[in-house]
This record gives C-alpha cells, sequence and structure tokens, in this order.
C-alpha cells in the first residue's frame, strides 16, 4: 500500500469486527475483500472475523457500536464509499459518520477504523479498492495494531 509501512502484526488472539454499507456495494465489496485477506495474513482466526452490514455509511457508527458492546470484538473496521452527488447529502453523510466513527473511538474500549471512501468520482472510488492500491489492507492491518495496543 502506498503511504504506510506497518510492522509485523500478529492478530492470533484477536477478534476483529468489520461493518460494510452496501451502498456502492461493488465497491465496498472489493474492500471487504481486501480487509479481510490482510487479516487472515495476520493471523486472525476465521471464526474471529465478525462481519455485519449495513445499508449505507450512515449507518456504521451504530453497527460498530453493536459489535463492540455485544460482540466483543478488540477492534472494528468500518467500510464504505461516498460519491459525491448533485446535492449536499454526500457532505451531511461524510462529517456525521465521520464524528460518528471518532466517538465510538472514544467512548468504547475498542479502536474503530475510518474506513470510508470519500470520492468525488466512482472512477476515483474504484482506483482505491483495487489491485495494490485496495484501501482494504491498510485498513485491515491498522485494525491488527491498534486492536493489540489495547489488549
Ligand atoms: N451511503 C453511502 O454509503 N454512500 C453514498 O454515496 C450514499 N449516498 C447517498 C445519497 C443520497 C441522496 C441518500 C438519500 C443516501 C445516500 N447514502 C449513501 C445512504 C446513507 O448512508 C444512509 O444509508 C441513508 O441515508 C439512510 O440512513
Amino acid at each position: 500500500m502506498k503511504g504506510i509501512t506497518f510492522p509485523k502484526l500478529d492478530g492470533s488472539s484477536l477478534k476483529i469486527g468489520i461493518a460494510v454499507a452496501r451502498w456502492n456495494e461493488h465497491i465496498t465489496k472489493k474492500l471487504l475483500e481486501g480487509c479481510k485477506e490482510v487479516l487472515l495474513e495476520c493471523n486472525v482466526l476465521p471464526e474471529n472475523i465478525i462481519e455485519l452490514e449495513t445499508p449505507g455509511s450512515y449507518e456504521l457508527p451504530y453497527a460498530a457500536q453493536q459489535l463492540i458492546k455485544k460482540r466483543g470484538v478488540n477492534a472494528v473496521v468500518c467500510l464504505g464509499t461516498l460519491i459525491k452527488g448533485e446535492t449536499m447529502h454526500f457532505e451531511y453523510i461524510s462529517q456525521a459518520v465521520t464524528q460518528g466513527i471518532m466517538d465510538i473511538n472514544l467512548e468504547h474500549d475498542a479502536p474503530v477504523i475510518f474506513g470510508i471512501l470519500t470520492c468525488l468520482t466512482e472512477e476515483q472510488a474504484m482506483a482505491r479498492a483495487t489491485g495494490d492500491n485496495n484501501h482494504g489492507f491498510g485498513w485491515g492491518k491498522s485494525a491488527v495494531e491498534m486492536a493489540l495496543i489495547g489488549k
């Protein structure tokens, strides 16, 4: 992944939640694939990866909160793709979900990773969800690194 390096990470003792939005599903699916691939590479056991779907990105903070409170995960990755349209929705949802995720980070004893693409076009989003530049890789590793800090 461009722009970031990670130390060697052992996630064999961790339970990781992934909340993934269905809006722009063809893109969020790829982020999910990248994220899961890297979690397995970091030795997180398949049965310790708990997935939850939401309709859109706006619902991700609540799903993250529930994964922490009810499923006892050590970290959550929130995956979504916001693409700017013709109205103000993009701005409102981006602001709300960004703040919502930070609030969950600070209120609960588990880190929540901001795995949300906020793009002007679908092409920009696809370029960040595929190949070596699939941001799901970095977000999965960030979850393992941060969960180990809280262990
Ligand atoms: N959710 C996303 O995850 N990405 C989007 O790009 C997105 N755009 C939206 C645009 C409009 C006009 C509306 C009404 C909703 C959009 N949503 C999007 C869904 C949003 O996150 C949420 O699921 C719904 O607003 C229901 O709370």
